[in-house]
């Protein structure tokens, strides 16, 4: 692909406190968008603390900024209902990279705080969270708000790989 310039893994890890769409909950699964590329958890059924766990591997290309995430309640005889959206900005993580690879010489295993990334009105985050460098790689955990929804929050986590 042109202008590649890493490799990133999404983890769609859980949800939290999610909308009713069905009579007493719902089949959630999330949809996630990377540029022009997609990809679909497993729907849970009957769940609003889903725990999907899946990992996906995405290309990403210099002009990308940030991730999206949307949220669905699978049903049978009708569309999907909508369970919100929310997204991931990307630029703290590639921040965080570029840091990394300043430091190199002195990191070696184990764990240190990159950057912090505050919640604000530019991003979903429902805390100040940390890009971490985990034993030789750049992470991101995140918790967050899903909006255009009454309730709900997703927890995902993501690993940056720069290419060299
Ligand atoms: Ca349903």
């Amino acid at each position: 692909m042109a202008n590649t310039v890493g490799l990133l893994k999404v983890i769609v890890s859980h949800g939290k406190k999610l909308a009713i769409r069905d009579f007493t909950s719902s089949d959630p699964y999330v949809i996630v968008r990377v540029g022009d590329a997609t990809a679909k958890t497993k729907v849970i059924k009957s769940c609003l603390n889903p725990v999907w766990n899946e990992e996906f591997t995405f290309d990403i290309i210099e002009s990308l900024r940030a991730i999206q995430f949307e949220v669905f309640d699978k049903d049978t005889f009708k569309h999907d209902d909508k369970m919100g959206h929310t997204f991931m900005d990307l630029q703290p993580i590639f921040a965080a990279s570029k840091l990394k690879r300043a430091l190199q010489s002195k990191l070696t295993t184990g764990e240190m705080k990159l950057r912090k990334v505050a919640p604000n009105s530019e991003n979903c985050l429902l805390e100040e969270s940390f890009v971490m460098y985990l034993d030789g790689e750049v992470v991101f955990d995140a918790r967050l708000r899903l909006c255009d929804v009454e309730t709900g929050e997703l927890f995902v986590k993501v690993k940056w790989f720069e290419r060299v």
